[in-house]
């Protein structure tokens, strides 16, 4: 029998790796679109990973319960990925409360609409370290206490709740990756990564003479999204759902991965990262550092990609695009 499974959020990063991945191993990949005035948003990622022909796209929201409750009607998944977010921290403080329905309320809606349509389908919720914030252990793990410190962390943690309380309370399948922050060609340009690629790719193609950053202190334990996909769909292949952290187990700050970045294409960071307050944040996550080792021990995951090798990915991919053709 064939699998099938609804992704919300397809259209972004992971959904874009996530859909790939299932496509793989033979699954029938469902997406959810919400309507846009532009042109072609769906296609990009998708095209950039040649799936996007692949994939049926079905016209709903997260913030709108009767699409979902319409789509999962149509589809029948056996699995749903619920990566559907706002997903961008420093936004969430401009924006808090569409971040709050979006990210916080529209699980909510999901969970709902699988208990009325769908109890027997199997839910994943994009969890996230930041939702540790202001941290209290070196090591965060799944005991480790929450202490968001953003409108993102906080709609993120209700949203975790919210499904571990749908699993106790009606015994639904559904597990929550609490993810650290992984990366890829195909990450949003506003992100810390992307931006130091890009702004690199750009300097070295005398596209630009410098590049602005925030808060260059920051740590993050960085992975790839490539990696961190294939555990999502392991969290929904066991027996009893769970939760998990998944990281790489290392973490770095803004400005090594700057220097990284630039000594990829023979670059000093130094001679071109100047400091911009307006990046930085009204509250700052300044560590996060996983230890993922319940994912290895049940799950068998572990990260393949070195950050060395993440970075190079990047840079060469940044590089690619912005080179004259
Ligand atoms: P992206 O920002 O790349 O993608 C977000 C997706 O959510 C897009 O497809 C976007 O659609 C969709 N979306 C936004 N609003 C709505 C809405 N109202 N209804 C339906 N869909 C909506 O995120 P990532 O791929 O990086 O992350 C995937 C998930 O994992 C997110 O939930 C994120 O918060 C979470 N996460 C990410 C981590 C990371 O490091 N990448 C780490 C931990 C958690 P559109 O294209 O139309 O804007
Ligand atoms: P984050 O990712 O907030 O961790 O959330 P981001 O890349 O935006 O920031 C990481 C760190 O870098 C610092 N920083 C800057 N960040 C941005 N965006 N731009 C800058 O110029 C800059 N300079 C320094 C930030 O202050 C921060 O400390 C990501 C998202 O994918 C979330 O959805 C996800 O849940 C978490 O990762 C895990």
């Amino acid at each position: 029998m064939t699998k099938r499974a609804l992704i919300t959020g397809i259209t972004g990063q992971d959904g874009a790796y996530l859909s790939q991945l299932l496509l793989g191993k033979g699954y029938e990949v469902h997406g959810l679109l919400r309507r846009s005035a532009s042109a072609d948003v769906v296609g990009s990622r998708l095209n950039f990973l040649g799936v996007r022909d692949s994939i049926e796209m079905h016209d709903a929201n997260l913030t709108d319960i009767t699409s979902l409750i319409r789509v999962i009607e149509t589809v029948k998944p056996d699995e749903i990925y619920n990566l559907g977010a706002q997903s961008f921290v420093k936004t969430s403080w401009q924006q808090p409360i569409l971040t709050g329905t979006v990210s916080g309320l529209g699980a909510v809606n999901m969970l709902e609409a699988i208990r009325i349509v769908s109890p027997e389908t199997r839910y994943y919720q994009a969890s996230t370290s930041e939702m540790y914030g202001l941290i209290q252990e070196p090591r965060q793990s799944e005991k480790t206490p929450f202490y968001p410190r953003s409108p993102y962390a906080a709609a993120k943690l209700y949203a975790h709740w919210m499904t571990i309380n749908y699993r106790e309370s009606f015994g639904l399948h559904a597990s929550s990756g609490i993810l650290f922050n992984h990366e890829s060609p195909l990450r949003g340009i506003e992100f810390v990564t992307r931006k130091i690629t890009d702004g690199v790719a750009r300097i070295k193609l005398g596209m630009a003479d410098s590049l602005a950053l925030g808060n260059l202190d920051a740590k993050r334990d960085w992975g790839h999204a490539r990696d961190y996909v294939e555990a999502m769909w392991l969290m929904l292949q066991q027996d009893v759902p769970d939760d998990y952290v998944i990281a790489t187990g290392q973490t770095v700050s803004v400005r090594d991965f700057c220097d990284l970045a630039f000594a990829h294409v023979g670059l000093k960071a130094e001679d071109y990262i100047t400091v911009d307050q307006r990046y930085m944040r009204p509250a700052e996550v300044e560590v996060l550092l996983g230890n993922p080792e319940k994912a290895k021990a049940k799950l068998g995951w572990e990260a393949t990609t070195s950050l060395d090798q993440l970075v190079r990915e990047m840079v060469d991919s940044d590089m690619e695009r912005l080179s004259p053709r």
